[in-house]
């Protein structure tokens, strides 16, 4: 269409303080193709970050040419669309400039009229060192705000530019402060209207939903204009009279029977599309979007705990089962989009009905809320502050505002945002800073999240619950923000306070937004990132890429706790994803049984941004850990779990399902090493809707060695299942025997089988790209247990050849033999 010159493609590059010439991709990063033509190495190799900070102290001048035609200048309106500029950067247009752009997460919008001309034009767009900014900016406050470091290269005052944190490093990533045109670059040439943004509200009634919509639309005249809105079969035409500027232009639709939205697990997230088309000067301008119909609340009411944090939807009271989203790639262009579908999906898979997209990372790009909606996982969406106090000067304010209102109205249609989150920790950073500068960091907050944006997003999205930090009490309470009786929490007493796993049962909040233990990602991912001497835990290149203080001792050491000691790389990386795995299901199935006072825990992490150790539940180069597996387990909406005391067991039935179920539950205790039967306890039980129950207790056989003896719970209704295996003595401690395990592998399928228990059998995948549907599971004699690969993309045939040459199996005695 010649209303619309898109800029995408290639550009002249050039380093304006150095020699560097190359040409390069809009949307793109510097980084990105000074790596793919060979000129930089790999960041993620070795320790490349080291001599690669270069790049981003140089100033990157992108350029290129476009024409445009008699008719095409004559327009009213010429605008240039930036989508997304990373992030301090000079826009010239035939040499004459138009403008400066200072914050990542804005769409900038410039009137070029005045400055192009029919034939060939220029564009430049010259980006300028961030970290440089952030000191000019931090050393030019009048106070002197404290700013994180995690890595070595981490520049200072990260707070004070508009800019991903994740950018300068964190305490999971490297610091390479990408710059270049991100998202796409685009020239406007219009007479008519364009629709800036497309947003509705819901009005929820019995078997009816009321959905207004609003168009607002930018008109470079005063005129007439058609304005058509869409919902499902349903239209309506209108005629408005557009003003020069921008204009909101209003409708309503009545939707009787709506198939409704429902999050994964409790129903079809059933959608609706909506769109707006504005018809005007000859020109039309078109927006699309699918809308769910759900009503989302997030219930506090005081109880006799303290005060209720539980989310509500379509009147059903749901327990939040979830993972913690980051950037999947410092170098955010080069992340596909089917990358983020393949992750979302296995969380989804894993039973997750939530995701938390964390605030130092990324507005994410429109794929990833389609993704969210279709596949009914509700997005918690933090906006992006963390871990820091914020500079309150009136340029900042006026950018975050402009920032804020930009994302809600672009986001805003989404059904799986649940809801605004101020920050990520903002409130316990303050909370931790001594007096006085703490009461003078609580105003300035105060400033910010509570006076500026909170007005804003109640009036850009008045249904949609705001939260103010996380963890919080909730607006202006400025107590403890980890309390656990009210508010969302931050469990990180075991990993950062150094206590053993079992130490989460002793912590019972409201709602944990954040939890997890690190782990090693899969041999292979290292293998490609590493040479052979530097695959050990201690080694130089491992201990450069863990960024959390300790970390990988901290990950040796709770092994030690559990499990016999490692004694290969392989065998180490296995107990490390053992370890993780055990940690969070005993958190896991704790916070399940401690429904309704627990309502909902979301695991940090789901995925990585670079190979190194982290919390991730799958690798960088997209294998799952074996928490992901267990997830799967421990967030199913019918749950058995037990907890002893003593010699007595209390077996617990969750379920997340809101009707009744009737149940049977069989008990066998085990005797090991053997994984003989010698004992079946069987009783038939009802299971309410949406709650946690003990449904059963039994004792331990008298004078039996605790090292010789595991329980396995199995509970079935009808249609569901939930297995689960309960030991009495640390694992380090218990009587294991080379199983014997055998496996047959005929395409997709493998079948395995054992003669004595074997515990933790992980299938690895070797190259092949992929998941077995379960894996890290219990093996007990008698037992055939069948798993399927299943390739990513899922029509990947090689990876089933691949699969024949690794496949390697580990259990936990052959680990640790
Ligand atoms: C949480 C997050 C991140 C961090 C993680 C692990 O608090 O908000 O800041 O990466 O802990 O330390």
């Amino acid at each position: 269409m010649d209303r619309i010159i898109d800029l995408s493609g290639i550009w002249d590059i050039r380093q304006v303080n150095g020699k560097i010439r190359l040409q390069g991709r809009v949307p793109g990063l510097v980084h990105h193709d000074l790596v793919e033509q060979g000129i930089l190495p790999d960041p993620y190799l070795r320790m490349n970050e080291k001599d690669q900070q270069w790049v981003a102290e140089s100033v990157w001048e992108y350029s290129r040419t476009f024409e445009l035609s008699d008719v095409q200048v004559q327009r009213r309106a010429v605008t240039l669309d930036c989508e997304g500029l990373d992030t301090v950067a000079e826009i010239a247009v035939n040499g004459k400039p138009v403008g400066k752009t200072d914050n990542m997460f804005l769409r900038y919008r410039f009137d070029i009229k005045p400055f192009v001309r029919p034939g060939t034009n220029t564009i430049s767009i010259r980006f300028h060192p961030p970290a440089a900014e952030m000191l000019r900016r931090g050393q030019a406050y009048p106070i002197d705000l404290p700013h994180l470091r995690f890595g070595p290269f981490d520049p200072p005052h990260r707070n004070f530019l508009r800019k991903c944190h994740a950018h300068a490093g964190w305490d999971w990533g490297p610091c390479l402060l990408p710059q270049g045109p991100y998202r796409p670059v685009r020239i406007e040439c219009r007479d008519g209207g364009r629709i800036l943004s497309l947003t509705h509200r819901q009005e929820h009634h019995p078997n009816r939903v009321v959905v207004r919509v609003t168009a607002r639309i930018e008109s470079p005249a005063t005129q007439y204009a058609q304005v058509l809105f869409t919902l499902g079969n349903l239209s309506n035409p209108l005629t408005v009279h557009l003003k020069q500027g921008e204009n909101l232009v209003e409708d309503s639709f009545e939707v009787l029977h709506p198939g409704l939205w429902w999050p994964n697990g409790l129903g079809e997230p059933f959608l609706h599309e909506l769109s707006a088309a504005v018809l005007c000067a000859g020109e039309t301008d078109a927006v699309h979007q699918h809308i769910g119909l759900r009503k989302v609340e997030l219930v506090q009411e005081d109880d006799r705990h303290g005060r209720s944090f539980l989310f509500r939807v379509n009147g059903v009271p749901l327990y939040i089962k979830g993972v913690n989203w980051i950037p999947g790639d410092i170098l955010d262009s080069r992340l596909p989009d089917d990358r983020i579908v393949q992750d979302l999906t296995a969380a989804a898979e894993a039973g997750c009905n939530m995701v938390r997209v964390w605030g130092g990372g990324l507005y994410e790009r429109d794929a990833f809320y389609r993704t969210c909606d279709r596949l009914g996982l509700l997005v918690w969406q933090d906006l992006m502050f963390a871990c820091h106090p914020y500079p309150v000067s009136p340029d900042f304010l006026a950018s975050v505002t402009k920032e804020v209102r930009h994302q809600v109205r672009r986001l805003q249609h989404h059904p799986s945002i649940a809801l605004w989150c101020g920050n990520n920790e903002v409130e316990q950073v303050i909370a931790s800073t001594p007096e006085p500068s703490r009461s003078r960091l609580l105003v300035e907050y105060d400033q910010l999240f509570i006076q500026t944006l909170e007005p804003l997003l109640r009036q850009e999205d008045p249904d949609r619950p705001y939260w103010p930090s996380s963890p919080s009490n909730g607006p202006r309470t400025y107590t403890d923000p980890n309390d656990p009786d009210r508010g969302d929490t931050h469990i990180w007493d075991v990993w950062h306070k150094d206590n053993p796993y079992p130490h989460y049962t002793t912590i019972t909040p409201r709602f944990v937004s954040e939890f997890g233990f690190q782990s090693l990602p899969a041999a292979e991912t290292l293998a490609a990132c590493t040479e052979p001497e530097d695959r050990n835990l201690s080694s130089a290149v491992l201990d450069f890429r863990q960024r959390s203080p300790n970390g990988n001792a901290t990950i040796l050491k709770h092994i030690a706790l559990h499990f016999r000691t490692p004694s290969t790389w392989e065998t180490t990386i296995y107990l490390s994803q053992v370890h993780q795995a055990e940690a969070v299901r005993t958190a896991v199935e704790h916070w399940r049984r401690s429904r309704p006072r627990t309502m909902g825990c979301l695991v940090w992490q789901l995925n990585d941004i670079w190979p190194a150790p982290s919390w991730s539940a799958i690798d960088h180069a997209g294998r799952p850990k074996l928490l992901l597996h267990t997830l799967r387990h421990a967030f199913a909406n019918l749950l058995v779990t037990a907890v002893r005391n003593d010699e007595k067991v209390s077996v617990f039935a969750v379920s997340d399902i809101p009707e009744p179920l009737h149940g049977h539950l069989t008990v066998r205790l085990r005797s090991l090493p053997s994984g003989k039967t010698i004992q079946t306890l069987e009783t038939k039980t009802d299971i309410p809707g949406l709650s946690s129950r003990r449904i059963f207790e039994f004792r331990l056989p008298e004078e039996t060695d605790p090292r010789t003896l595991c329980a396995e719970l199995l509970l079935e209704t009808d249609t569901l299942r939930s297995r689960n295996t309960l030991f009495f003595a640390p694992y380090k401690h218990l009587a294991l025997d080379d199983p014997g395990l055998s496996w047959e592998l005929d395409d997709d399928t493998l079948v395995l089988t054992s003669h004595h228990a074997a515990l933790f059998v992980h299938v690895n995948t070797g190259q092949a790209r992929g998941s077995w549907d379960d894996n890290g599971f219990h093996l007990f004699p008698g037992e055939r247990r069948r798993l399927t690969f299943r390739p990513w993309p899922r029509d990947d045939r090689s990876a089933l050849r691949a699969l024949k040459k690794g496949l390697a199996i580990l259990d936990l005695r052959t680990a640790t033999a």
